[in-house]
């Protein structure tokens, strides 16, 4: 995150943490249920990573390389879903499911640390210059490394029209997409923070409405953070991880 501060992961308990067994930290996610972490299809795309006993996802973790075991919790990974229609060229439908296993065969355990993220009704819009907020261990400067320790920022929705502008993105912005930025362009998401929240307070409760997934670098004029539109995906999150709005709770 370029701009913003660090936080403490009990401000953002329902930030996931992806690594690979061998390249280190992969990606952010974001706890929707007890066994289900949704992060972004483009954190696979590789092949590599998409060797599941390779990955694991912490909850709880405010630091990279640190270890509070009082407050995080491990998991391997038991299913990826990738969206079927996930285009790796324009990174349409950039979203994908994992779902979590404890070595005891267990899944998330509700702490201060670690909470699951409310998910909006289908095709909630929120009005352009909504204040939303973001979170994670991605770079503070485009040509930068990851934050070891977590970060967020407040970022604004933006209007669809102005990010599918030709002054800022054009026709790569789809309809599963969508933008925020803050108003002087100093503050975004960066690379590392993919697959991670962008949220949104309504009603006093925490909604997930985006999945970090691109941008042309961070904190660029005119180019914001381009995030999976959530609120598009919940027949595909109800099939996937087969919980409906009537089951869940
Ligand atoms: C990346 O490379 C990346 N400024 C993520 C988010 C943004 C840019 C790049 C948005 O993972």
């Amino acid at each position: 995150i370029v701009g913003g501060s660090f936080t403490p992961v009990e401000s953002h308990p329902w930030v996931a943490a992806l690594f690979h067994q061998r390249t280190g930290f992969l990606c952010g996610g974001s706890l929707i249920a007890p066994c289900w972490v949704l992060t972004a299809a483009h954190c696979f795309s590789d092949g590599e990573s998409t060797t599941i006993r390779h990955l694991s996802v912490y909850l709880g973790k405010s630091a990279i390389n640190a270890t509070d075991a009082d407050k995080e919790q491990r998991f391997t990974v038991e299913k990826v879903i990738i969206h079927q229609k996930y285009n790796l060229d324009n990174y349409d439908n950039d979203i994908a499911l994992l779902k979590i296993k404890s070595s005891n065969g267990g899944c998330a355990v509700r702490s201060s640390s670690a909470r699951t993220v409310c998910l909006a009704p289908s095709h909630t819009q929120l009005p352009a210059g909504f204040q939303c907020s973001i979170a994670g261990f991605g770079n503070e400067r485009f040509f930068g490394h990851y934050s070891q320790i977590m970060k967020q920022a407040v970022v604004q929705l933006l209007p669809q029209t102005d990010c599918a502008s030709q002054s800022y993105y054009g026709h790569l912005i789809t309809e599963n997409m969508l933008c925020a930025g803050s108003p002087d362009w100093s503050t975004d998401a960066c690379k590392g923070d993919s697959g991670g929240p962008l949220v949104c307070e309504v009603a006093g409760r925490m909604f997930l409405f985006g999945v970090v997934s691109w941008g042309e670098g961070c904190a660029k004029r005119n180019k914001p953070g381009v995030y999976t539109r959530v609120t598009n995906y919940n027949k595909w999150i109800e099939d996937g991880t087969g919980l409906s709005k009537y089951t869940k709770g």
